[in-house]
């Protein structure tokens, strides 16, 4: 369902997973019409654009702020919308913005297997206490294994379709489905369909 958050102004949100679910993060959808706009926040928030143009960035730019800026749509957009408290690391300062583009991000195969591309929007550094990644997947790609871990995920299934193990359940997903994944869930996915599926992967990371 949509509901505006407090301060959105010409934009409304489908929030997908919040402390009032179980996570320990908030992730929604942020529909804009043109001038809307993404009021701040007093959290780190991540942001990563699905379509339209938000604050100069384009689909597939992405921004993360230690506390979220105000941010306006200048055509229609969607976003995805990541916030949470910060835990901070003894003797680290928190860091400061960082900004991207996906497609220069250079992917990595995870654990060697050169039809699953990881992409890391979130830099390699301790001072961030989450990872965020792309995951594609070539058709017929699948996890190497049951995962089990301590970490929760936020997944947003951005192009493409597969089947979700989650538990004993297995899922068909699509783009535009969301899963939240308590810690110890066990999970694994296999690609299904023509073209490479791809999703927007959130973890809670060096904490
Ligand atoms: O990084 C991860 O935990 C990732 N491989 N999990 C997932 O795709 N469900
Ligand atoms: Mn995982």
């Amino acid at each position: 369902m949509r509901a505006p958050l407090p301060g959105m102004k010409r934009a409304t949100a489908v929030v997908h997973a919040s402390p009032a679910i179980g996570a320990k993060f908030t992730q929604y959808t942020a529909e804009f019409e043109a001038r809307g706009l993404l009021p701040r926040c007093e959290t780190q928030r991540f942001v990563y654009v699905l379509e339209g143009t938000l604050q100069g960035m384009k689909a597939g730019d992405y921004a993360w702020f230690p506390a979220g800026v105000e941010m306006t749509a200048e055509s229609i957009a969607r976003a995805a919308v990541l916030e949470k408290a910060y835990q901070p690391l003894a003797g680290t300062a928190m860091p400061g913005c960082i900004q991207g583009s996906e497609s220069l991000v250079v992917p990595t195969p995870l654990m060697g297997d050169p039809d699953l591309e990881v992409r890391c929007l979130i830099p390699a550094d301790a001072a961030f206490d989450l990872a965020v990644n792309t995951m594609t997947f070539r058709p017929g790609a699948t996890l190497p294994m049951v995962e089990v871990h301590v970490m929760e995920h936020g997944l947003l299934m951005l192009e493409g379709a597969g089947i979700y193990r989650l538990g004993d359940h297995w899922y068909p997903v699509t783009e535009g489905d969301f899963i939240w994944m308590a810690p110890w869930l066990p999970q694994w996915f296999g690609a299904l369909g023509k073209a490479p599926t791809k999703y927007l992967l959130y973890k809670d990371w060096n904490r």
